[in-house]
C-alpha cells in the first residue's frame, strides 16, 4: 500500500504513544491482582492466600511434600486441616498477617481438606498421592 509521506510521520509519532499506552495499562492490571505488591504465581509447592481464597485451591503433590501457604494480603488468614464443621487435628497454624508462611510435610497418601478459621467459604484441598 502507497502512503505519502505525511501520512507516515504521523503513523511514526502514533505508534510509539500507542505501545507506551499499552505498556502502562498492562502493567497497572498487574498491580490490581497483587493488593500487596507481592508479584508472581505460587510455586509448585506453594498456595497463596489472597481476595479471601487459597490459591490454588487444590494441589496434588506425592507423599513427602511440604507445602508452604503464604498469606499475600493485608488480611489475617489461617490454615487448619478438616472442615469448619469437622476439623481433623492434623495441622493448625497461628494467625498469619502479610507474608506470614506456615508448612506442613504430607507423609500419607489421601485427601486433605483444609480452610482458613476466620473467613467461611475460604477453603482448600491436598490430594496426596
Ligand atoms: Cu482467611
Amino acid at each position: 500500500m502507497y502512503t505519502t509521506g505525511k501520512k507516515s510521520k504521523i503513523l511514526n509519532l502514533i505508534f510509539p504513544l500507542f505501545i507506551l499506552l499499552l505498556i502502562i495499562s498492562i502493567s497497572s492490571c498487574n498491580k490490581d491482582e497483587t493488593p500487596t505488591g507481592n508479584n508472581g504465581n505460587p510455586g509448585p509447592n506453594e498456595v497463596f492466600m489472597r481476595n479471601d481464597s487459597f490459591s490454588p485451591a487444590s494441589r496434588t503433590v506425592s507423599a513427602g511434600t511440604t507445602i508452604k501457604w503464604i498469606n499475600k494480603e493485608n488480611d489475617t488468614h489461617d490454615v487448619t486441616s478438616g472442615t469448619p464443621s469437622s476439623p481433623s487435628g492434623l495441622f493448625s497454624s497461628p494467625d498469619l498477617n502479610v507474608n506470614g508462611e506456615f508448612t506442613f510435610t504430607f507423609t500419607q497418601a489421601g485427601t486433605f481438606p483444609y480452610f482458613c478459621s476466620h473467613h467461611i467459604g475460604m477453603t482448600g484441598t491436598i490430594i496426596v498421592q
